[in-house]
């Protein structure tokens, strides 16, 4: 006889309760596609496992996926969740070095790229459609075993460096997924009824996690644009009367720009977060469209973390109070943000001296971020612990893209920091020690070895570096360089 079994609550396994329940209900637009009904995706998403399951990928196999956002991206992302095999995200800006850490890192058994690309060490490379697969149906293949993946095995590794050293993978569990988006559901009312316009990218937390994560899990839609322009994102708003959407700063201040700012009024709901919202971003956005965005903060370690309120004082600066199930405390000597909570990732991918060193002796994870919290409990995040560079919702590891300049014959010593820029945040500068050589041929050196976005934007000559007593570059004192 065979038991019954109870289901737990993960993402794949709500997301076909919920398909099932409203078959014909619109989930998913993207360009080319169009809509795709609850129906479609779990049909579309059981075919992709399925043929993923005959080219061999089981549950607990690592699955890297690299894409511009369109249906079949999210499809395949679905697929690997129920099939219970770990999706690594992978931005699309990667050379194939930044790749190769990561292919060695977790030893993907296959890959699913937007393009045609070489993976070296992964066995199974497909375009994102996974039509390039072993040939695998229902008739030649056995069905693949689909949402069984328990609340604690893993769903998702993400990249990040973390406060320091070598990108690594923060594995997320599928609770933490389910949990994460649960968070921002409550938190922002999320129902059936709304649509996000959504122009993110979907190879991270904030794209995959809080944006697809949400709307899948509230029963909404979602219209996906390939890329972020903010044409196509008012369009999208008023062609299919979208409520919601989700930007980084960046975005935001290439919307206030525009003389179409005024049409984000029709919007229940506009989101900022990845990186700090200028207050004065923030109430130039009021004054051009009504909105009062609300600002919230969130790690790949953690999914979401804290939020302005949707009711209530929205205070630009802030990003709010914890979200539900989150706790949160501030180290006493540092003021190092510490979390707890069901969304909060458990361990680095194999790297247990770096899990240890991420969490506190009584089990709370260090964000890295420096905070401080008012008396009605909202956080400032007032700096980072860490030397991390934030360009346009992207991270970059200073150190990283120290080591690939130093490999430059003309460099002999360089430090790299984010500068100020009002429309990304921080732009990434180089202040280097050698024989002045053009921005084009360090432009040109950077080409294979950095993603575009890592590359330094400002080229600075110097003398020397500062450094301390122990030889250590002073930062502070690099900006003071001008
Ligand atoms: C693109 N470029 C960038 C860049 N994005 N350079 C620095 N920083 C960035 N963020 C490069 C391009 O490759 C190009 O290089 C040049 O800048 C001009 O490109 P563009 O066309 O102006 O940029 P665009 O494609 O419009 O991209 C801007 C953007 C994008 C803001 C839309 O950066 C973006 O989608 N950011 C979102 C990042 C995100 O989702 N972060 C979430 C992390 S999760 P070249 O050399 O070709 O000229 C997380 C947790 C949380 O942090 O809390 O959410
Ligand atoms: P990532 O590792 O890419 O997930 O980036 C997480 C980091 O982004 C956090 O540790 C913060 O430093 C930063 N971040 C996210 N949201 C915000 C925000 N609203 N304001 C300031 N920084 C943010």
């Amino acid at each position: 006889m065979t038991l019954p079994v109870t289901l737990p609550v993960t993402l794949p396994a709500a997301l076909v309760a919920s398909w099932t329940a409203a078959p014909d209900r619109p989930v998913l637009w993207t360009t080319g596609t169009g809509w795709l009904t609850g129906a479609q995706l779990e049909e579309r998403s059981r075919q992709v496992a399925r043929r993923l399951a005959v080219a061999g990928v089981r549950a607990g196999d690592r699955v890297l996926l690299s894409g511009a956002p369109c249906a079949d991206l999210v499809v395949s992302y679905l697929a690997l969740l129920r099939l219970g095999s770990p999706v690594v995200p992978a931005n699309t800006a990667y050379t194939e070095r930044e790749l190769a850490h990561i292919v060695a890192e977790v030893r993907p058994v296959a890959a699913l790229l937007g393009e045609a690309r070489a993976l070296p060490g992964v066995p199974v490379v497909s375009p994102i459609d996974a039509s390039g697969l072993p040939p695998g149906t229902a008739a030649d293949g056995a069905d693949a075993v689909l949402d069984r993946a328990g609340p604690e095995d893993p769903a998702l590794i993400g990249f990040t460096s973390g406060t320091t050293g070598a990108p690594k993978g923060a594995v997320l569990s599928q609770r933490n997924l389910h949990a994460g988006a649960a968070a921002v559901v409550e938190a922002w009312r999320w129902t059936p009824d709304d649509r996000l316009a959504c122009a993110l990218p979907l190879f991270h937390m904030h794209g995959l996690g809080v944006a697809l994560g949400g709307t899948l899990l509230s029963g909404a839609s979602i219209v996906v644009l390939p890329r972020f322009t903010v044409d196509g994102v008012l369009d999208a708003i008023s062609e299919h009367r979208a409520s919601l959407f989700f930007g980084v700063p960046t975005m935001y201040s290439r919307l206030a720009g525009s003389a179409r700012l005024g049409e984000l009024a029709a919007l229940r709901l506009a989101v900022s977060g990845s990186a700090p919202l200028p207050a004065t971003l923030w109430s130039a956005l009021q004054d051009g469209s009504g909105q009062r965005v609300l600002e919230r903060y969130g790690m790949t370690e953690t999914v979401m973390l804290t939020s302005n309120p949707y009711d209530g004082e929205r205070r630009p600066g802030t990003v709010g109070l914890p979200l539900p199930g989150v706790s949160l405390r501030l180290a006493p000597d540092s003021g190092v943000v510490e979390v707890r909570g069901p969304s909060v990732f458990s361990a680095y991918w194999q790297r247990p001296a770096d899990t240890k060193g991420a969490f506190t002796g009584d089990g709370w994870f260090r964000t890295g971020d420096i905070g401080a919290v008012s008396e009605d409990g909202y956080l400032t995040l007032v700096g980072r612990a860490s030397e991390l560079i934030i360009s346009g919702g992207f991270n970059i590891y200073p150190r990283e893209v120290e080591d690939v300049l130093r490999g430059h014959p003309a460099i002999g010593d360089v430090a790299v920091i984010g500068l100020p820029d009002p429309e990304w945040g921080e732009i990434v500068t180089a202040y280097c020690v050698g024989d002045p050589v053009s921005e084009e041929e360090l432009m040109a050196y950077c080409g294979p070895l950095l993603a575009s976005f890592k590359r330094p934007r400002r080229w600075r000559w110097v003398e020397a570096l500062p450094r301390n007593a122990m030889g250590k570059v002073v930062r502070d004192q690099v900006r003071e360089l001008g």
